[in-house]
């Protein structure tokens, strides 16, 4: 049996110390997908009592290539508050993280209220305001980023900061065909198209609308919601400058201190 108000005293203890741990509900009897979010919704209220504030919400595991690395077949989701959202020309001062890693993603700032079930791509297109390139920084309170799948769900999903590109109009372009390079440092070494999220970014939020209509929540206007990692993520080293190019989209720029 997990003690959840435990389990999430002992991950935000984790992020608030900025200090790695091992999961201490590894293989435990009982501690299935159900119970770990339970934990997320433990661990969030620590950070909204002590003054943060949901902004939106992020999917992860959305690409094929993530799924089937962690050997899973669906995605999983967790929360952004307002204290993630990290300027887009300020750098970020490493210091306040693990050991982070960033991966380029699509965002959508939803400008009308969307709530499961039955939501679907076009659903998800008219409710959404605005579409961008954002990055985001994961940083894992678990050892080396070694977790199972409930013990990621319940450390909200590794989330830390996210950084957020121009907006642009959503009816404007296809965004499965928009492409995204990531640049390291000067050097492109990796790329994608919006269709790696389930075929389609807004696929992806359709999943998350649905996933959390289940749970009586909808998604609120000016939520962001982040679609999933649109490449492999890359660990953050100080002087790390990462640079996301979008078609469409435009370019998100990261620099770390
Ligand atoms: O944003 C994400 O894709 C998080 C996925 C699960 C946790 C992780 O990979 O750190
Ligand atoms: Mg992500």
């Amino acid at each position: 049996m997990t003690d959840i108000e435990a389990l999430a005293d002992f991950l935000h203890t984790a992020a608030r110390q900025v200090t790695e741990v091992d999961p201490w509900n590894h293989g435990a009897a009982g501690f299935d997908l159900a119970t770990a979010y339970q934990v997320q919704d433990a661990v969030v209220a620590r950070r909204v009592a002590e003054g943060e504030r949901i902004v939106g919400a992020k999917l992860g595991l959305t690409s094929r290539a993530k799924q089937q690395a962690m050997g899973v077949h669906e995605p999983l989701y967790a929360w952004l508050t307002d204290a993630m959202n990290h300027p887009a020309e300020k750098p970020l001062q490493l210091d306040g993280f693990i050991h982070p890693r960033v991966e380029p993603e699509i965002a959508f700032v939803m400008a009308q209220p969307l709530k499961g079930p039955g939501v679907g791509v076009l659903d998800v297109l008219a409710a959404t305001g605005a579409v961008a390139g954002a990055l985001e920084i994961i940083d894992s309170r678990y050892r080396d980023f070694r977790f199972t799948l409930p013990d990621a769900v319940a450390d909200n999903a590794s989330s830390a900061a996210f950084v957020l590109g121009p907006l642009q109009h959503p009816a404007d372009f296809d965004l499965s065909l928009v492409g995204c390079v990531l640049e390291v440092d000067g050097q492109a070494i990796d790329s994608a198209a919006g269709a790696a999220l389930l075929g389609h970014p807004a696929e992806a939020v359709a999943a998350l609308a649905n996933d959390l209509g289940r749970r009586g929540i909808s998604l609120e206007p000016g939520w962001v919601i982040l679609a999933g990692g649109l490449t492999a993520p890359v660990a953050l080293s100080p002087a790390t400058s990462v640079v996301a190019r979008f078609s469409r989209l435009g370019t998100v720029r990261l620099l770390c201190d």
